[in-house]
């Protein structure tokens, strides 16, 4: 009897111990990743914070917003952050294919997508990609006043969110950088600037954001402008990687915005030793890079696999070969 009586409180006491904990530390947790959230520049050929720290941002890239919507969740983008270590979701939205924002696609429910993942990306502290996705069009030039227009608004309605980036076209291609490119990301720069001072902005490069090395003794004025570079790596191979080396090196600021292990068809097979070598270079200067894609497209740069419907809270036995590759790659960036 004497020993229950004492065994009571001491359970008790126990118990409220462990809620004051969980409960403590799942709070501070959160603060922590609301705080994180610098803005950040282009100091060099690298981003960093306001600290003066180097900051390498790691995420996936969503698959077309009008194709896959339904992965613009929060428990999605908190399940990459989470369990990947991820802390940058890219919102693609295609403007030329099907459904795209300028071939007939329902323009108010895409602004309302991409207005959905700044706003879960900003509740949880991750970083945020706008994407101008343009792919059959490939000239940035084809679409320019919907893109002033598109960046407008954006830059307006996030004006206000350190976390946001803007990627004003995807992949250019068969157009030059001087006569075609530079003077369209001039342009929508210039729109951008407007609303905000210092938003990063990601422009894509010829080839498919291949032609990084064009962009050396001939980069816009603005400061905090990155330059992207695609790659896929069962296709890109030593040539790509010298063009991104030759870029850093001259002090560019390069931005993987988008890139898969497979080929550049989004499928085919996986080429690991290929990838080793763009990550070992990734790796050494620290740049940032996003894995496409988010849905479970049976395709092999889709990271969920084709057998699964989950939308968020994905285990091992959810992911394709990609997303586990990609999973390993980001839990092991977070901890350098
Ligand atoms: C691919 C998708 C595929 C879709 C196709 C549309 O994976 O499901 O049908 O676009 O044309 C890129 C592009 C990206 C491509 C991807 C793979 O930025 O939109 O996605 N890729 O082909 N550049 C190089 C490869």
């Amino acid at each position: 009897m004497k020993q229950k009586t004492l065994l009571l409180p001491v359970i008790c006491c126990a118990m409220f111990f462990v809620a004051l904990f969980l409960t403590g530390s799942g709070g501070a947790m959160e603060v922590q990743a609301a705080s994180s959230v610098q803005r950040l520049s282009v100091k060099g050929n690298h981003l960093e914070n306001a600290d003066g720290k180097t900051v390498q941002l790691r995420g996936v890239s969503t698959h077309g917003l009008a194709w896959y919507p339904q992965y613009v969740n929060k428990k999605a983008f908190k399940t990459l952050r989470d369990d990947w270590k991820a802390n940058t979701i890219r919102l693609a939205m295609y403007t030329e294919e099907y459904g795209g924002y300028c071939s007939g696609g329902d323009q108010k429910a895409l602004k309302k997508l991409v207005k959905q993942g700044v706003k879960y990306a900003t509740s949880l502290g991750t970083y945020v990609i706008v994407d101008w996705h343009i792919l059959n069009d490939n000239d940035p030039n084809t679409h320019i006043e919907e893109a002033k227009a598109f960046f407008k608004w954006a830059s307006k309605t996030f004006r206000k969110n350190k976390n946001v980036l803007y990627e004003i076209c995807n992949e250019p291609h068969w157009v030059g950088w001087n006569d075609y490119i530079k003077p369209y990301a001039q342009k929508i720069t210039k729109v951008i600037r407007k609303n905000d001072k210092k938003a990063v902005i990601i422009v894509g490069t010829n080839t498919w954001s291949q032609d990084v090395d064009e962009v050396i003794g001939n980069r816009l004025s603005d400061k905090n402008t990155v330059y992207a570079l695609h790659f896929y790596a069962a296709t890109h191979m030593d040539g790509n990687r010298d063009k991104m080396k030759k870029a850093l090196d001259a002090k560019i600021p390069v931005f993987v915005s988008e890139c898969s292990i497979c080929d550049a068809s989004g499928s085919g097979n996986i080429d690991k030793d290929s990838a080793k070598k763009w990550f070992s270079l990734i790796s050494k200067y620290k740049t940032s890079y996003i894995a496409w894609n988010l849905s479970n497209k049976d395709e092999t740069s889709s990271v969920i696999s084709p057998y699964c419907t989950k939308l968020s809270g994905w285990k091992t036995k959810d992911l394709s070969e990609t997303g586990k590759w990609f999973r390993t790659q980001m839990r092991k960036d977070a901890k350098k």
